[in-house]
C-alpha cells in the first residue's frame, strides 16, 4: 500500500513537471507571428521597382532584413505576403485603354486605383527580397485577374487567402506587420488581420507609403481599429500586448 501511494505520488509530480510547466510557459507568452507584407523588388526604388515606393532604397530593405532576423531569433514565427499578378489583372492601367496609372476608376461599382504593370507571376519584379527559406509560408494574394488584393487574408471580391488557416493552424495569437505599402496593403492586411481576431502591431519604421496623406489617414485607420502603431521594433510593448 505504501509502496503504491508513493508511486501514484511519484507519477503525479513527474506529470506537474511535464505538464504543467509547458502549460504556463504557453500562457506567459502568447504565440506572436510576423507578416512581413509584399517586400518585393517591383515596389522598390532599390530595384527600379515598376511601382517603387518612396524611400523603399536598399538601407530600407536591409533595415528590413535585419529587424526581421531578429524576430526569428528571439522565436517569433515569420510570414510573408507576395502580390503576384497575372499580366491581364484588372489593377493593371496597361488593362484600361484611356487611363493612366494611379488614377481611379469604377469598376463594376467598385473604385479601382490604376497601376502600373507590377508583380507579374514569374517576373524578377515579383520576387521576395528577402532570404525566402526564413518564412513559414509566403502567402500569393492578387492572382485572381477581376479583383485587386491589398489584403494578405483577402481579395475585394471576398475570397480568403490561406492566410487566417495557416496562423490559426499555428496558434497565433498577435501579429507584428511591416513592409509595403503603408497605405495599402500593409494598412489592409492589418486591418483584416485585427477583424480576424488577432492584437495587431505595425511597426511603422519597417513601412513605406505610396504618399504621404494616404499614410497618413491609412495611420490612424489602424488607429481607429485597435492597432497598435510603433515606430520602431519595440520587445516589451510586443510581449506587454
Ligand atoms: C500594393 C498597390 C498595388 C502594395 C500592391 O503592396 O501596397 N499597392 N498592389
Ligand atoms: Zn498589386
Amino acid at each position: 500500500m505504501r509502496n503504491m501511494i508513493i508511486l501514484i505520488s511519484g507519477v503525479v509530480v513527474l506529470t506537474m513537471l511535464f505538464c504543467v510547466a509547458p502549460l504556463s510557459a504557453v500562457a506567459a507568452g502568447e504565440k506572436t507571428g510576423v507578416i512581413v507584407v509584399d517586400m518585393q523588388g517591383d515596389f522598390t526604388t532599390w530595384k527600379k521597382g515598376t511601382l517603387a515606393v518612396n524611400g523603399a532604397d536598399e538601407a530600407y530593405v536591409k533595415k528590413v532584413a535585419d529587424a526581421t532576423a531578429l524576430l526569428k531569433e528571439k522565436g517569433f514565427v515569420l510570414y510573408g505576403t507576395q502580390d503576384w499578378h497575372p499580366r491581364n489583372h484588372i489593377s493593371f492601367a496597361s488593362n484600361h485603354p484611356g487611363n493612366k496609372p494611379f488614377e481611379a476608376i469604377q469598376v463594376n461599382g467598385k473604385t479601382q486605383v490604376l497601376w502600373p504593370d507590377h508583380c507579374v507571376q514569374g517576373t524578377d519584379g515579383a520576387k521576395v527580397l528577402l532570404d525566402n527559406n526564413i518564412f513559414q509560408a509566403i502567402v500569393k494574394k492578387g492572382q485572381d485577374p477581376r479583383f485587386d488584393s491589398y489584403s494578405g487574408f483577402q481579395d475585394d471580391g471576398g475570397s480568403k487567402t490561406e492566410m487566417d488557416t495557416i496562423l490559426k493552424a499555428a496558434g497565433m495569437k498577435k501579429l507584428v506587420v511591416y513592409g509595403l505599402a503603408t497605405d495599402y496593403c500593409v494598412m489592409a492586411t492589418a486591418i483584416d488581420a485585427a477583424a480576424d481576431g488577432y492584437k495587431v502591431v505595425v511597426i511603422e519604421g519597417l513601412c513605406r507609403g505610396v504618399a504621404p496623406d494616404t499614410t497618413v489617414k491609412a495611420l490612424e485607420a489602424m488607429k481607429a481599429k485597435g492597432i497598435t502603431i510603433l515606430k520602431e521594433i519595440d520587445m516589451k510593448r510586443i510581449n506587454d500586448l
